[in-house]
């Protein structure tokens, strides 16, 4: 029975129904009861299966199709009336003429199969941030997902009321054939169709459809951002906390810093971070002119490799209950494990896959992108203010990117625009590991490349446009924990220790440290970050982190003007300026570059 008399979702669901003629359509009032009767339907299936509950209580596996295991950029589409609107780094294609390539593939679809409707938030359900959604989806999987990665049910149906004002998702597993998968964006009718497709990043359409693809449209046109960032709270020993946000294009350790520990002279000082968000921040002006953030989200989907009690403990802790395990290997007392978990691994275990695995064969346990689902409020760092409906005040905004040798340890934008330069033209490169060359640089703006719902230039000149909105704007830096020495050995020992730097960064925003001007921004002293208790950290390797080298930043200039031609005239004049000056002040005699 229909939880809402809202005309609006009532006539679209119809039209759905209609559509991929489910044989019954189930609405999902978030109850715990509700959820753990489609759990245990899941199990009778195999579409789920249970986990050691003694050792796991709450959590559960799933395996997705091979052939459907990571986000698909090239079938991501961004359907507005106007190909200049998507840009060049979205794919597009005429709304009229998707919708008529969906409807063959939608046709009949979920014919055998329930429909469920899923209401959600994301935000606060009644706060000032919070935007409504639906998904109807064919997957179980993806009910439970959405259960732990969004606020649902009847809440958000109440909150809602009769209003139009909600987004639209329509996802359906359909064949699982690769060849017709398609996560579609229509921004102008705010209108999501994921299909034949069931892995979280496609198929879960609150994260990145929804709260960044096509909140992002509405953030533009409403005056704030919606932005592929952490929020992290840093508490001083003075008990005072600041937040910063921060974006990182992938591998770059962002959950990490999400949830950083700090290291024990900082701890034994008193020092603190909280978690806000992992993925996701929504960004507005707040009535005293600064930004303030909300994570829309209410759990992480996280990267399961490479996550130990050594790497990111509170990560670790947070997939000890209410879990939903993704790819990971399966162990036969009912647990779980996967590669960079610890140094053991299990005999007798099945992969990925569901085959028996043999670590010793060289093969992988656990898929690389295989994840962990986990409700935020396990985590042991989650801050007091996460569910606070105004959000958390900004201090600072930060653009990290893996440099090998050219972005220094940190860097402070001159002003908001060159700020917004800086962010437009972050990176992350390769090394070439067996010639020892310097691989190539992948741009990835605000590491929204994937996920900017209209023209990345426009995009630009939003975030040119929201310092005017801004009485206070957050400062903005630009870090790279990545510097490598001669042998290609990390010179900054990162994970933790990247506190030193965001106490700098705060000491900045609060104007209690000086800098040093350079061609490319303000730099710290060296002496200014604190190295107490770093071990083989000398002052001497923080200036070896902060060294601009004149040949390696011309190269760069010469790299972001190329990325920047492609969008032509949308390009805003500062950015073309900001690239242009930093070129020449490499050669201004003051700064004696070698
Ligand atoms: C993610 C991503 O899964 O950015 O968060 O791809
Ligand atoms: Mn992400």
């Amino acid at each position: 029975m229909a939880l809402t008399a809202n005309p609006h979702v009532l006539a679209w669901i119809e039209r759905c129904v209609a559509l991929c003629k489910p044989d019954k359509v189930v609405w999902i009032d978030g109850s715990r009861a509700q959820l753990d009767g489609l759990r245990d339907e899941a199990y009778g299936t195999g579409e789920l299966i249970e986990l050691n509950q003694e050792k796991l209580p709450g959590c559960f596996y799933h395996r997705s199709a091979v052939n459907d295991v990571a986000r698909v950029e090239g079938r991501t589409f961004i359907c507005c009336e106007k190909q200049e609107d998507a840009g060049p780094t979205n794919n597009w294609m005429a709304p009229d003429e998707m919708k008529a390539k969906l409807r063959d593939i939608y046709d009949g679809c979920m014919a055998g199969r329930t429909m469920y409707v899923v209401p959600y938030s994301m935000g606060i359900v009644g706060s000032p941030f919070a935007k409504y959604g639906f998904e109807l989806t064919d997957s179980i999987y993806v009910t439970l997902s959405m259960a732990i990665m969004t606020r649902v049910g009847q809440s958000v149906l109440d909150a809602l009321g009769d209003s139009p004002d909600f987004i639209k998702g329509l996802h359906s597993k359909a064949e699982l054939d690769a060849d017709k998968r398609y996560i579609v964006h229509f921004p102008q009718e705010n209108y999501i169709m994921s299909v034949n497709s069931g892995y979280g990043g496609n198929a879960l359409l609150g994260k990145k459809c929804f709260a960044l693809r096509i909140a992002s449209c509405l953030a533009r046109d409403e005056g704030w951002l919606a932005e592929h960032m952490l929020i992290l709270g840093i508490q001083n020993p003075e008990g005072e906390i600041h937040y910063v946000c921060a974006a990182f294009p992938s591998a770059c350790g962002k959950t990490n810093l999400a949830m950083l520990i700090p290291p024990e002279v900082y701890r034994e000082k008193g020092w603190k971070c909280w978690t806000v968000g992992d993925d996701i921040a929504w960004l507005r002006p707040g009535p005293d002119g600064r930004l303030w953030a909300v994570n829309p989200e209410n759990g992480f989907f996280g990267v399961a490799p490479g996550t130990s009690a050594k790497s990111n403990p509170n990560a670790l802790a947070s997939t000890m209950k209410d879990t939903i395990f993704t790819n990971v290997v399966l162990k036969d007392d009912g647990t779980v494990w996967w590669e960079g978990l610890d140094k053991n691994p299990p005999t007798n275990a099945l992969n990925w896959k569901g085959e028996p695995w043999d670590p010793s064969d060289g093969s992988k346990g656990a898929h690389p992108n295989s994840r962990f689902t986990a409700p935020a409020k396990n985590c042991p760092s989650i801050s007091p203010e996460f569910d606070n409906p105004q959000g958390v005040p900004i201090s600072a905004i930060i653009f990290g990117g893996r440099r090998a040798r050219t972005a220094p340890l940190v860097t402070e934008s001159f002003h908001w625009s060159h700020g917004v330069a800086m962010g437009s033209s972050m990176a992350s490169e390769k090394t070439a590991a067996a010639e020892g060359k310097v691989g190539e640089v992948r741009r990835d703006p605000m590491a929204m490349l994937p996920f900017c719902g209209y023209h990345m230039a426009d995009y630009w000149q939003h975030w040119l446009d929201m310092e005017g909105l801004l009485l206070n704007p957050p400062k903005i830096f630009t870090v790279n924990w990545f510097r490598t020495d001669e042998n290609g050995g990390f010179i900054w020992p990162g994970f933790g220790d990247n506190l030193r730097v965001l106490e700098w960064i705060l000491n900045r925003c609060e104007g209690k440290v000086g800098r040093v001007e350079s061609p490319i921004g303000w730099l710290p002293n060296p002496e200014d970050i604190d190295i107490t208790g770093l071990e083989g950290v000398t002052v001497d390797t923080i200036r070896e982190l902060l060294y601009v080298d004149k040949e390696l930043w011309h190269e760069e200039a010469a790299g972001i003007r190329e990325y920047y031609e492609q969008f032509g005239d949308k390009l805003p004049l500062p950015m073309l300026e900001s690239v242009k000056y930093m070129d020449a002040r490499l050669e201004y005699p003051k700064f004696n570059l070698k």
